[in-house]
């Protein structure tokens, strides 16, 4: 990794840098020897358990339960919803044999879950009491993805699936659930920092199955949208597909309405390359596997009484709940240390010589800026306390302006592909909503249509950029991975 924390030099080679990331940390290994797939490193696995401790708190905070489903899917299962196994038709991988016997029943790696969970909840929903159902499970799902697979982003096993789903009486109460999905995606991803714009996505490119899909999308260092997680309003479709009823006060039998929602480990790929820069990884403090590393700077003579004081530090602060690391390697030079500790994204150091063992000081080293504050040993724990809180709202902060900056209102076509075409983003403009129209506008930018800004009041004014017909609503379009 290069000299100064520097973002601007991502743009032209943000997939090599994102590619040394994962290697030099490590993170993810992309090197097993089956297209699509990537182990976690020990490190790496340790930032996947935080992203989905969160995911979990803010799941379980609003009633969701944990579940776990089997992965194999019978073929007459996945293919109970016409819609959704026609488009998950070609993505999908099939278990055809027990040993060298040919399986009566093909049997799927699932792709996404409805198709085991919802004959699961048709046996489980009998009366208006069984309602609301809302659980989750975070597993491995598998797609067979014909476009160029990217560790973490596009990948064929997606071994950080978690996948919500939920049942309901009526349908006023599954949209209330698809605003509280939202709401749960919006606090998931602002805990970790990550800037995102909420769009409904265009009826051609909904989920299989989904009478509307609200998508959260964020910005890439190259100027490339990804889609890092979808809340989908099912309506009754598959609760008529698979007949989930229940009995009504008046002895009637009413279809379930269901929503579901999905994030991945591109929240992962997100979180890394939103924050990193050149030195490497920068991880907010919630997800750092260690919060603070201790480096004693010790001088000939000194060494005892300086490595004696880190250790006191370093349990001072694990004693106060953080996640520490001492490094006392005699082999390694402080600076070879600093080097390790800001490629794998630790946001505060400690640095403790013999001069601030003397004044009774110690020296902290934010990750992100680099910028140095000395402070007096009585008060570390509260400085550090204090500087992670720092830390990470100016991740945040930092974030969200650029991704601000990314996104342009333009009033005319040639305009908005110039700058797809330069520095790529968003942009927003006026539209009809005919559904021809955007498809044409898709093929002329070459980008894709995000949707509409979701719970957005603004009232577009003048014609469509497209067809010149009046405006009736803003759209977004990007370039995608
Ligand atoms: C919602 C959960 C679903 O599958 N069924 C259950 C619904 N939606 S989805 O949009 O198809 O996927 C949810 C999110 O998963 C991520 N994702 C992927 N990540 C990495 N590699 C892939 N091949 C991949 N496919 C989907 C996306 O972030 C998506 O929004
Ligand atoms: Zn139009």
């Amino acid at each position: 990794m290069g000299k100064a924390p520097d973002r601007s030099q991502w743009a032209g080679n943000f997939g090599e840098w994102f590619h040394r990331v994962l290697s030099e940390v490590p993170v993810y290994d992309i090197r097993y020897p089956v297209k699509g797939t990537g182990v976690w490193t020990p490190y790496g696995f340790k930032i996947r358990k935080e992203v989905t401790d969160v995911i979990r708190e803010e799941l379980v905070k609003r009633g969701h339960e944990e579940v776990l489903f089997p992965l194999l899917i019978p073929e007459y299962m996945l293919k109970k919803e016409a819609e959704h196994i026609r488009n998950f038709e070609e993505q999908v991988f099939w278990v055809t044999h027990g040993g060298t016997t040919p399986l009566d029943v093909k049997l799927a790696l699932r792709p996404t879950s409805e198709t085991a969970i919802y004959p699961m909840f048709q046996l489980w929903i009998n009366a208006y009491s069984d309602l609301p159902v809302k659980i989750f499970q975070i597993v491995s799902v598998f797609r067979y993805e014909t476009k160029a697979t990217k560790p973490m982003i596009r990948v064929r096993e997606v071994s950080t699936f978690k996948e919500a789903h939920t049942a309901h009486a009526t349908r006023e109460e599954a949209e209330m659930q698809v605003k509280e999905g939202v709401e749960i995606y919006s606090r998931i991803f602002e805990r970790l920092g990550i800037p995102f714009v909420k769009s409904v996505r265009p009826d051609w490119d909904k989920f299989p199955g989904a009478e509307y899909s609200v998508a959260f999308d964020t910005v890439m260092p190259d100027g490339k949208v990804l889609q890092i997680g979808t809340v989908h309003f099912l309506g009754q479709g598959f609760s008529k597909a698979f007949d989930i009823k229940y009995m009504k006060a008046d002895g009637g039998y009413e279809n379930v309405w269901q929503t579901c929602y999905g994030i991945s480990e591109r929240v992962i790929a997100a979180l890394i390359s939103v924050h990193g820069d050149d030195h490497g990884l920068v991880l907010p403090s919630r997800v750092a596997p260690i919060q603070v590393v201790v480096i004693p700077i010790v001088y000939k003579g000194r060494e005892d009484e300086i490595l004696r004081a880190c250790v006191g530090v370093a349990e001072e602060l694990e004693k106060a709940g953080f996640r520490v690391k001492l490094d006392d390697r005699k082999e390694e030079t402080p600076g070879s240390k600093y080097f390790t500790w800001e490629l794998k994204g630790v946001p505060v150091r400690v640095e403790l010589g013999p001069r601030d063992f003397d004044k009774g000081t110690a020296v902290l080293v934010r990750r992100d800026s680099l910028e140095k504050v000395t402070v007096e040993r009585t008060s570390l724990v509260e400085e550090v306390k204090s500087l992670l809180e720092r830390i990470d709202l100016d991740l945040k902060e930092r974030a969200k302006k650029w991704l601000d900056e990314q996104i342009v209102k333009k009033e005319d076509l040639e305009d908005a592909k110039k700058v797809l075409e330069s520095r790529g983003g968003i942009v927003e403009l006026n539209w009809c909503g005919n559904v021809g129209c955007g498809q044409d506008l898709e093929a002329k930018l070459d980008a894709r249509v995000l949707g509409i800004p979701y719970e957005d009041s603004r009232n577009p004014e003048g014609s469509c950029v497209n067809c010149n017909s009046k405006a009736n609503m803003i759209i977004r379009v990007a370039r995608s991975y």
